[in-house]
């Protein structure tokens, strides 16, 4: 299936990251699927299947590759976003989850499940990431006042935007087509039961069984060992759907928290003590916002409870790694015992 670069997600960011020699002679190429022993690559000219060198970077689905004229891997170029995750047992080691996403849809539903401070929370990895969020909420059929709701969470913050849809209904989903034009990338964050998979269902409806664009969902079942995780749907967009989104964890969030509750450190700012905890304080401005009623004490609360688990996560993943560390150096004094017990005769 002939691609053009700007289906998949192609850009001025990109282009200008080449030199006009790479532009003539180089083939661009976005990761759309990642196995053990190879990437899956869609370019212009089509599917290309690159095998993981120890010498290449480490990369992620959505990523934009540039290669030679043989398809041989020259460099990533420099992705806008990315969601990613602290690996445990190596020093600084992240694990890439997904690159290049424009848009997160942080599913929640209007049901018992509605949960602010859960919303804060994928707010947080969205921000982190340095991905837009759109807050969809889902099941909005089963709810007397999804409207009520809506207000709940806008007041979270003005700028945020969130629709109201039914998963299961093409029309009311089409009120997320502006965000899933052509060249638009999309990845889903949410807790199980939300209605994920139904929004995807609803978003690659029956229509991408024929197109064959980058996948369809077909493809899928007859050859699971060639899944992709970029599948594209008929509005347009692409669809990035990993394992990992789905255990994405707060940990060194820190940027994103902040970013997530920016009104909070607006606030402290004006308070009278630079180290002020927000707690009894004289002239704390953080509380004189709560008395005011322009601050919600769940929200300070879940503020809090948010930077600790994320420090936290952080931290006993850094123990985790000193203790593999103390582990392998205890190994390997045992081998070097052995090996000079052999040889002593
Ligand atoms: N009425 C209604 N049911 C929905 C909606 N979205 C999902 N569901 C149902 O909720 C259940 C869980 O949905 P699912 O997509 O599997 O959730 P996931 O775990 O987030 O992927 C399923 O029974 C869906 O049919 C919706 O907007 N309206
Ligand atoms: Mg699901
Ligand atoms: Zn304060």
């Amino acid at each position: 299936m002939q691609q053009t670069l700007a289906n998949l997600g192609w850009r001025s960011t990109f282009q200008q990251q080449l030199s006009l020699n790479e532009l003539e002679t180089g083939i661009p190429a976005r990761i759309i699927a990642q196995h053990r022993s190879e990437y899956v690559l869609q370019s212009k000219q089509g599917e290309i299947h690159l095998p993981i060198l120890s010498s290449m970077p480490q990369l992620a689905v959505g990523d934009w590759l540039l290669l030679d004229q043989h398809q041989q891997f020259v460099r990533e170029l420099e992705r806008f976003s990315l969601f990613s995750r602290k690996a445990a047992g190596h020093k600084n080691a992240l694990q890439l989850i997904a690159a290049n996403v424009d848009t997160a849809l942080i599913v929640s539903s209007l049901n018992h499940n509605f949960n602010l401070n859960r919303l804060e929370r994928y707010l947080a990895l969205a921000h982190e990431a340095q991905v837009e969020p759109l807050v969809v909420l889902s099941k909005a059929d089963l709810c007397p006042n999804p409207e009520d709701y809506v207000q709940q969470v806008q007041k979270l913050d003005r700028r945020l935007v969130v629709e109201a849809i039914n998963g299961l209904d093409t029309q009311s989903v089409n009120k997320l087509r502006p965000w899933c034009g052509v060249g638009q990338t999309l990845a889903l964050l949410g807790s199980s039961g939300v209605g994920k998979s139904t929004l995807v269902n609803t978003l690659l409806g029956q229509a991408t069984q024929h197109t064959g664009a980058i996948s369809a969902e077909q493809d899928k079942g007859r050859h699971t060992t060639t899944a992709r995780s970029l599948l594209a749907i008929p509005m347009g967009a692409l669809l990035l759907d990993t394992p990992g989104m789905r255990e994405l964890q707060l940990s060194d969030c820190e940027a994103g928290v902040a970013a997530t509750f920016a009104d909070i450190s607006e606030w402290a700012q004006h308070c009278r003590f630079v180290d002020c905890e927000h707690e009894s304080e004289p002239g704390c401005a953080v509380q004189a916002a709560i008395q005011a009623g322009d601050l919600e004490l769940r929200r300070l609360q879940n503020y809090r409870k948010l930077q600790r688990e994320q420090a936290h996560n952080a931290a006993s993943l850094a123990e985790k790694h000193a203790t593999d560390k103390r582990f392998g150096r205890l190994i390997k004094s045992i081998q070097k015992a052995q090996h000079q017990e052999k040889h002593r005769y």
